[in-house]
């Protein structure tokens, strides 16, 4: 038999998954074409450069461009093995989105061909990948099991780990019968040094969407022990790391809200399959929803004395050292406190896609009167409070991350307020 590392890959997909996933098949051999629809992300990666910052990333696009073992393409190609990596989504009515899924799969089925396996990595409702995706491919007069083999392998990496991440970490697999289940086995073995976990299909969809629920319900616990905590005036921190003492404890953080493209909307995946026996999942999501309300208001407490108040956001990346502001909870704690009518403005030494402007971390702290710590970047961890205190008119912080040193800070006269307390 071929071996497998010298078989052709088409990864449908190159953003934050696709991509750090076909360079990883890349470099351990396979020849692979990414496709995207976006023109730019292919023209700046045939030319070598990666279009998202991540940790290891660039270096493995330059060697393999230059090797020519990975190419970029508007239009899919014939290769043994396919693979979608594309976002799934919520409607407004928190319905899922698997539209770019089946458009992915319209792509590719005219070019399949018998014996092709074809892996969906994106996160998908349960039944999706033998009902709509099966059927779809069928359409090419293939069989689905027979002619051509499919699995589902969900992701489950951490954004600014992510290279790492799809090499150690355990893998579940589910193929629509035991060949596609054995195929894809045999493909991810290829690279994967955590244990690979074979299960029916249904099952590793649904086991995706319980792993992000886990979280999701779990932060939802932590926000309202943080908000209840805060009206008995004492430290839900403080609270967490003596229960997380327990060897059966594992408590979440309270937060502004929870960002990016995953804890919040796939929820809705399993829930809207039943609202009626979901009542904890959607009450989490709604908790978390309302965080950024709860932030912005505390924020807006805080300067409520002082006339024509300037507060400062640091933050507008979802989480910690990643660049990603899509669905950062900043953007509704900025829109809630322009509303009122405040001066307000965003830094962010990294952030991307913001949808407003985000201003210098200089010029925002200038005669300011508060900060809110949104997002615990490194660069705000590491900020010098005697700078900081020469810049504020009035010096005053609301951590919502309890990222701070907070006794440091406050004996260069910062009065702090800490979520949660
Ligand atoms: N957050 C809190 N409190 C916490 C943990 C997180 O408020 O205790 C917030 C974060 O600040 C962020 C949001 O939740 O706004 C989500 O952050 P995250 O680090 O929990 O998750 P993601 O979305 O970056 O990545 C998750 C991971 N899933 C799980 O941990 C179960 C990752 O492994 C998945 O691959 C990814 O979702 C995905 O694509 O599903």
């Amino acid at each position: 038999m071929e071996p497998l590392k010298s078989k052709d890959i088409c990864v449908i997909g190159l953003g934050q998954i696709g991509l750090p996933t076909a360079m990883v098949f890349a470099n351990s051999g396979f020849n692979v074409l990414g496709v995207d629809l976006d023109k730019h992300i292919v023209n700046q990666l045939n030319e070598g450069k990666a279009h998202i910052k991540e940790t290891g990333l660039q270096p493995i696009v330059t060697k393999v461009v230059k090797s020519g073992r990975f190419k970029a393409s508007l239009k899919p190609g014939k290769a043994d093995i396919y693979l979608i990596a594309v976002p799934t989504h919520i409607k407004s009515d928190n319905t899922p989105d698997i539209s770019a899924v089946e458009a992915a799969i319209r792509l590719i089925t005219p070019y399949i061909k018998n014996g092709n396996l074809i892996i969906v990595e994106s996160t998908v409702p349960p039944g999706t990948v033998g009902g709509t995706v099966k059927n779809i491919l069928e359409q090419s007069g293939l069989k689905g099991g027979s002619d051509f083999y499919l699995a589902h392998c969900p992701e489950r990496v951490l954004p600014g780990n992510i290279l790492k991440e799809i090499i150690e970490n355990d893998r579940i697999i589910g193929g629509i019968n035991n060949l596609s289940t054995q195929r894809a086995y045999e493909l991810y073995s290829t690279f994967v040094k955590g244990t690979i976990y074979t299960q029916e299909v249904t099952v590793v969809e649904t086991t995706k969407l319980a792993e992000n629920i886990y979280r999701d319900v779990n932060i939802a616990l932590a926000n309202e022990l943080g908000n209840v905590c805060k009206t008995l005036g004492i430290n839900v921190w403080e609270v967490i790391k003596l229960a997380n003492k327990h060897p059966r404890v594992n408590l979440h953080l309270p937060g502004p809200g929870v960002g990016g493209h995953c804890i919040g909307v796939v929820p809705w995946f399993l829930a809207s399959t039943s609202l009626e026996l979901t009542p904890l999942i959607q009450l989490s999501r709604n908790i978390n929803n309302n965080q950024p309300r709860i932030v912005a208001n505390f924020a807006h407490s805080i300067v409520k004395h002082i006339p024509k108040p300037k507060i400062t956001i640091l933050g507008a990346s979802y989480k910690a050292n990643v660049p990603d502001a899509r669905e950062s909870p900043t953007t509704e704690i900025f829109e809630i406190l322009r509303q009122a009518n405040l001066e307000v403005s965003v830094t962010d030494p990294i952030a991307i896609n913001f949808p407003y402007e985000l201003i210098d971390f200089k010029n925002s702290l200038n005669k300011s009167d508060l900060i809110v710590i949104i997002t615990d970047h490194k660069e705000f961890k590491e900020m010098d409070p005697n700078f900081v205190s020469q810049l504020m008119r009035t010096k005053q912080i609301l951590d919502t991350r309890n990222c701070l040193n907070h006794s440091e800070w406050r004996e260069f006269g910062f009065s702090i307020s800490i979520l949660g307390t």
